[in-house]
């Protein structure tokens, strides 16, 4: 096992049907922009300069595509026939939600795409990758086929990459992907410790009484024998169910935690100190090191308040020097009780040295801040080697991606134009040219 291993952030390309529809129930900017316009080479473009934005901080960034929509296979499936034409023409008169459904361009959001555990986590020393099953929202569901044979063709290689099937499609393993996992450690190759947080365990204790529990308990469980993870260094910890109710639909909204530093609010977990004890403890015998928890009491800025700005969801990143930045939404500057706390974080003594805020507006409108729009994979050297090279972030892969948005993505998107028949035709030769761009062969059921 090597020791020099990086976290590579794989973000999400927003896709050309990014849109407003309003549909994560329990997820509040979402139903709050429900049926505005929707702006999505902006979204694209703001996605893209987020990463370049990491990279030339000296982060290893790459790129997961789009999935295809709108996704006629899935309006298919559910009985409507015909020319593509007429299946969209149905549907949306029909069936709008599951029209607004098969064109949600929520895969940018990779978070939820997977619950990844590298390799010095596992017994067989492999990369282990679970594609989520998303089942807990219908426009979420159907990413996971599509997610899963992404992730099979960019990692491929079985000697260093381990893939599970997501996990059975029932509400005992609701399962959002590494939004509810949160990985800590001293150096990124070392062993290090896997917090699991769930929002309700079936038969046990409180649940939200407002909005659902996206993440099971036994989905959590599941995840973690499958990745072959050492009990010892694994914690399971329950959603505070007031957090859910506040609208923190997923932990990453209101936690955040990179090697040996976890930030919090007070009100995210159930037994919150019991649950930061055992963490401190297993950190220290699995690390040899103190895990440095940073809580911010609901007295300083409220539970609301880290909501609305999306505070938590930042991603805290180890720079080269050895600091860390913290990339959070634009919202947090602007408002005073953040903007104040996050002032105090970089003088404090801690590692966190610098914030860079970043505007994300079209894809937080949807409730998606910059930890929603990556998904974090630990990978060695040699496991890089092993990643299909195309989707590694370079200056001029970003120069390509950006031209590439600006030649097909529209400016604006309404509900009314997702049954466009021109729009499906767009966004199938975008996608097309995009797999090109990207090298990684065809991916999508349309080029069958
Ligand atoms: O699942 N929003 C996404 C946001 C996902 C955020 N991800 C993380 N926290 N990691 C969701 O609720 C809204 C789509 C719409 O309403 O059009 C949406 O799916």
């Amino acid at each position: 096992m090597s020791a020099t291993a990086h976290e590579v952030n794989f973000d999400g390309i927003v896709g050309p049907t990014h849109n407003y529809a309003g549909l994560s129930y329990g997820n509040f900017p979402s139903k709050r922009h429900a049926h505005q316009e929707a702006r999505p080479r902006a979204a694209a473009l703001q996605g893209l300069a987020k990463i370049k934005l990491i990279a030339d901080l000296g982060i290893r960034q790459a790129v997961l595509p789009p999935h295809q929509r709108p996704d006629l296979e899935v309006l298919r499936a559910v009985g409507f026939s015909g020319t593509d034409e007429q299946i969209l023409q149905t549907a949306h008169r029909e069936a709008p939600s599951l029209m607004t459904a098969a064109s949600s361009a929520s895969a940018m959001w990779t978070a939820n795409a997977a619950t990844v555990s590298p390799a010095p986590d596992t017994a067989n020393r492999k990369v282990h990758l679970t594609a989520a099953n998303l089942i807990g929202n219908l426009h979420r569901s159907i990413e996971a086929p599509q997610s899963s044979r992404i992730l099979k063709r960019i990692f491929a290689d079985r000697s260093c990459f381990a893939h599970h099937e997501p996990l059975p499609a029932s509400t005992h393993f609701s399962d959002e992907g590494a939004a509810n996992h949160t990985r800590l450690c001293c150096a990124y190759g070392e062993p290090g410790i896997e917090l699991f947080t769930f929002g309700r365990e079936e038969g046990h204790g409180p649940a939200p009484s407002l909005y659902p529990a996206r993440q099971s308990a036994q989905a959590s469980r599941a995840l973690a024998r499958l990745h072959q993870l050492d009990p010892e260094a694994v914690v399971f910890a329950q959603q505070h169910p007031e957090a859910i109710d506040a609208g923190a639909f997923h932990h990453d909204v209101i936690a955040v935690g990179n090697q040996n530093v976890l930030l919090c609010h007070q009100k995210s977990l159930m037994d919150q100190q019991r649950v930061l004890d055992e963490l401190r403890t297993r950190f220290e015998r699995i690390c040899g090191a103190a895990l440095i928890v940073i809580e911010i009491p609901q007295e300083e800025v409220t539970l609301a308040k880290v909501i609305d700005t999306y505070l938590f969801n930042s991603q805290l990143l180890t720079l080269p020097d050895g600091t860390m930045a913290m990339v959070c939404p634009d919202e947090c500057r602007q408002n005073t009780s953040t903007a104040a706390w996050l002032g105090k974080l970089v003088i404090a003594d801690n590692p966190i040295a610098s914030v860079r805020p970043v505007n994300l507006r079209q894809s937080i409108q949807n409730g998606g801040g910059p930890a929603c729009l990556r998904l974090r994979v630990v990978l060695s050297e040699h496991e890089q080697s092993r990643v299909m090279p195309g989707v590694m972030w370079t200056d001029a892969l970003g120069q390509k991606l950006r031209a590439w948005v600006n030649r097909h993505y529209r400016e604006t998107l309404n509900l009314d134009d997702l049954p466009d028949p021109d729009l499906l035709k767009e966004s199938r030769a975008a996608l097309e040219e995009l797999t090109k761009i990207l090298a990684i062969g065809s991916i999508y059921p349309f080029q069958r």
